[in-house]
């Protein structure tokens, strides 16, 4: 028996079975703890819509990881595996590079930047969802990326050679490009790599630095707001189809709200956690004018490389997002 209908044979034995037939019971993996903002959104979600439903639309929340790994979300979701899932969207960068552009360095490095990225994204990245069964829901950005070190970092010169934590291709290539060595670790292993010095430098934002508890393994954030990258909520377009009309509409609705409040938090985010990491000890750096010269110095060639061999998708976003 796989995980899934473990799930729900124990769930039926519970409930003894039998509900009207506009009742729905979707099981939902996240990547993301309990105390990250994200699942928050997530959770309150799920309730909205139990509510809205008068208890008939039931979504199961599985956090962390903890049902699917976060690299195996989108395709449990595309499996049918679950209804509904959410995951880092840049992930998906390796199957086109329209899925990537929100953790392009210094692209879109303000809210507005990246309302403005997913506005050009979303019906771009809709068409290419629809050809493996998924449509998207909502997306929410992290608040912008900063970097995390052991000591003052003063030019891009002082990255060398740091074993640097990353969570996908882009952070890789400029990790690389910065002269530091990547290695991908998930957002919940983050304190056990610092802790066995898989690890000693990272970028994130201030929500994942402090949910991680920074302060216990290294000493400095460098506000470098790089870039502003987002999760998405996806849903299986079997699932979906299957709705009853009051159920599609209140999972339509419940996710615009979602969206919404979702900003907001993020916007809440970063100053709240930044005052979390200095309360706690991390000596907050504004970056000096050569680091951030050397870093963007760094997203030019970026996206240079990208615009000279990126698929027709990912040129069209970066043209619309550019133009307006
Ligand atoms: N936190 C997640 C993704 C981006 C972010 O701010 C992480 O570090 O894995």
């Amino acid at each position: 028996m796989n995980k899934i209908a473990g799930l729900i044979a124990s769930a039926a034995l519970v409930t003894g079975v039998a509900s009207a037939a506009s009742a729905q019971q979707w099981n939902m993996p996240t990547p993301y703890s309990d105390g990250v903002f994200h699942t928050a959104n997530i959770i309150q979600f799920a309730a909205d819509l139990k509510a809205a439903t008068g208890g008939e639309f039931d979504i199961t929340v599985h956090s962390a990881g903890s049902l699917f790994k976060h690299a195996d979300i989108k395709n449990a979701v595309r499996s049918n595996q679950v209804q509904i899932g959410e995951f880092f969207l840049s992930r998906l960068s390796n199957e086109n590079a329209a899925f990537g552009l929100d953790s392009l360095p210094f692209l879109a490095t303000s809210y507005d930047d990246a309302a403005r990225l997913w506005a050009a994204q979303k019906p771009v990245i809709t068409k290419l969802l629809a050809k493996q069964g998924l449509i998207p829901l909502f997306a929410v950005p992290w608040p912008a990326q900063g970097l995390y070190t052991k000591s003052e970092i003063k030019t891009v010169g002082d990255l060398a050679g740091l074993k640097f934590r990353a969570y996908n291709a882009a952070l890789e290539t400029f990790a690389t490009l910065a002269g530091a060595s990547p290695t991908q670790v998930e957002a919940p292993d983050i304190p056990q790599a610092f802790a066995t010095g898989q690890v000693e430098a990272m970028i994130t934002s201030p929500s994942t630095g402090a949910s991680s508890k920074a302060w216990d393994f290294l000493s400095h954030y460098t506000p470098i707001n790089a870039w502003v990258p987002k999760n998405i909520v996806v849903v299986s377009k079997r699932a979906f189809d299957a709705l009853d009309a009051d159920n599609r509409a209140a999972l339509l609705s419940a996710a615009a709200t979602a969206e919404k409040r979702g900003w907001a938090m993020s916007k809440a985010e970063a100053a709240a956690k930044t005052k979390i990491m200095a309360d706690n000890g991390i000596i907050v750096v504004q970056p000096s004018a050569e680091l951030m010269a050397g870093l963007k110095k760094i997203g030019a060639k970026m996206l240079a490389d990208l615009e000279a061999t990126a698929s027709p998708e990912a040129k069209s976003i970066i043209a619309t997002y550019q133009a307006n």
